[in-house]
C-alpha cells in the first residue's frame, strides 16, 4: 500500500497517462472567479459558421491556499455551431455548476479536480477552462512547466495558419504570401459550398509544394455529392470535418472513396467517441483541441490512443489569447504531435494579447513551448481587469 499523503513537493513519475492521474500535488481552492472579457479583433475571421468581428471569451481564475493563483482559459463563441458551448452557456457552468464546485474544496491532484465533476455531461469548454486553471496551480507548486509535466519532447510547436473565406482570391493569396515570408509552414483553408476546389486549385497553383489542407467547419451534405473526387486529386495533406458532427457513417463512407485522410475535428468530442470514428475509419487524422474534448486529461487520452493506432494527431486552437494558447503549446509539445498545429499567434486576431510578451512564429516555422510555470506566460492582469464585463466570484 502507499501511503495516503499527499507531498507538496512530489515529482510525477511519469508522464504517462496513468502517472498524470496519480499525481499528487495539493490544490486549495480557496476563492474562483469567472471573468467574461470583450476583446476586439483585429482581423475577421469567417468559416462556414459566419464572421466574428469581436470575441467574448471566459478566463477562470483560481486561488489557492499557499498564496497561488491559475488561469485557465474558456475560449468563447456567441451561438453553438462549431460545438454545443457558447459563451452564455459556460459562464452558466462555470459560476452555476463548477465554480461552486470546487470553491473552498481541497484536492489531493488535478485527477481529483476533474473527478469533482464527473457526473455532468457536456460543458466541455468550461471544464477544459476549469482544469486548466487546476494545472496552472500544479506547474506553479511543481516548479516544472506543463510541457515537463505532461511529457513534451520538443521545444517549438511548427504552426501553420487556419485561412478564413474571403470575399476575393486575390486577398487571400496575399495573405498566404504574407504569412509563408513569415514561416508558417502548412496552409489550411476554411472552405464551404460556392468557395471549394476553385480556390483551392488557384492556391495549389500559385505556391507548388506547399503542405495545404481544408476545413468544411460540417458544411456540407454527404447527400449533395460535393467536391471531394476533384479535391482528393490535389494532393492535401488532409481534408477536415467535411459533414456534420455526427455524420460518422457518410464520414466513413467518404473516407472510403478517398485517398485524402479525414481528419476528424468536430466529430471527436471526447476519447470514447473518437475511438468509435477511428473503428469506424471516419477519418485518419485528428485535430486534438482540449476545450472540444474537454480539457488536458482528455485530450492526453485521445492523444494516446492516436499513437497505439498510428493515427497522426495535431493540436488545434479556438482562436485562443495567450493564456489557452500556452497550454496548447505545451500539449503540442508531446510526442505523438506530428503535424503541424493551428497555433498563430494572439497578435493575428486581437488587438492586444493578455499576456506580456506575448508570442510569435520564429522563422524556422515553429513557435518556441514556453518554459514558464503556469500557462507558460506572464498574464497581463491589469489588460484582463481593462476587458472585463462581467465577474463572479465563489463565497
Ligand atoms: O475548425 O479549427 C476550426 C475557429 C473556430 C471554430 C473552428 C475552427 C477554428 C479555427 C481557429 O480554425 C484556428 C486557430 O485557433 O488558430
Ligand atoms: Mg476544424
Amino acid at each position: 500500500m502507499t501511503t495516503e499523503q499527499a507531498s507538496p513537493a512530489a515529482e510525477p513519475t511519469s508522464a504517462s497517462a496513468a502517472g498524470l492521474r496519480a499525481l499528487q500535488v495539493p490544490i486549495n481552492v480557496e476563492r474562483v472567479q469567472v471573468l467574461s472579457l470583450q476583446l476586439p479583433l483585429v482581423r475577421h475571421f469567417r468559416t462556414a459558421y459566419g464572421v466574428s468581428v469581436q470575441k467574448r471569451n471566459l478566463l477562470v481564475r483560481l486561488e489557492d491556499g499557499d498564496g497561488v493563483v491559475g488561469w485557465g482559459e474558456a475560449p468563447g463563441a456567441e451561438l453553438p455551431t462549431y460545438s454545443p458551448d457558447t459563451h452564455d452557456s459556460t459562464w452558466y457552468a462555470l459560476t452555476g455548476i463548477l465554480g461552486p464546485k470546487v470553491a473552498g474544496h481541497r484536492f489531493d491532484g488535478p485527477r481529483a479536480v476533474v473527478d469533482s465533476w464527473r457526473e455532468i455531461v457536456g460543458y466541455h469548454t468550461a471544464k477544459h477552462a476549469m482544469e486548466c486553471a487546476a494545472w496552472s496551480i500544479v506547474s506553479q507548486k511543481l516548479g516544472q512547466s506543463l510541457s515537463q509535466i505532461w511529457g513534451g519532447v520538443r521545444d517549438g510547436v511548427p504552426t501553420g495558419e487556419s485561412f478564413g473565406i474571403k470575399d476575393h482570391i486575390a486577398e487571400l493569396h496575399e495573405e498566404i504570401e504574407e504569412r509563408l515570408a513569415e514561416g508558417y509552414c502548412r496552409i489550411k483553408l476554411k472552405i464551404e459550398p460556392g468557395w471549394d476546389v476553385d480556390v483551392v486549385r488557384s492556391v495549389a497553383a500559385q505556391f507548388p509544394g506547399l503542405p495545404l489542407s481544408v476545413d468544411g467547419n460540417c458544411g456540407y451534405d454527404a447527400a449533395d455529392g460535393g467536391p471531394w473526387r476533384e479535391l482528393d486529386e490535389l494532393n492535401l495533406l488532409m481534408i477536415e470535418q467535411p459533414f456534420a458532427r455526427d455524420a460518422l457513417c457518410d464520414l466513413a463512407d467518404l473516407q472510403q472513396t478517398l485517398s485524402t485522410p479525414i481528419c476528424l475535428d468536430e466529430s471527436a468530442t471526447s476519447p470514447g467517441i473518437t475511438r468509435a470514428a477511428l473503428s469506424l475509419d471516419c477519418g485518419r487524422i485528428v485535430n486534438i483541441k482540449p476545450p472540444r474534448v474537454g480539457g488536458i486529461f482528455a485530450a492526453i487520452d485521445i492523444h494516446d490512443m492516436c499513437a497505439e493506432r498510428a493515427i497522426p494527431v495535431w493540436c488545434g486552437g479556438m482562436l485562443e489569447t495567450g493564456i489557452g494558447r500556452g497550454f496548447n503549446l505545451a500539449l503540442a509539445s508531446l510526442p505523438h504531435f506530428t503535424l503541424p498545429a493551428d497555433m498563430s499567434p494572439a497578435k493575428l486576431f486581437y488587438a492586444e494579447d493578455l499576456v506580456e510578451p506575448t508570442f510569435d512564429i520564429r522563422p524556422d516555422g515553429t513557435i518556441a513551448v514556453p518554459d514558464g510555470l503556469g500557462c507558460g506566460f506572464s498574464v497581463a492582469e491589469e489588460r484582463i481587469a481593462r476587458y472585463a464585463v462581467a465577474r463572479w466570484t465563489s463565497e
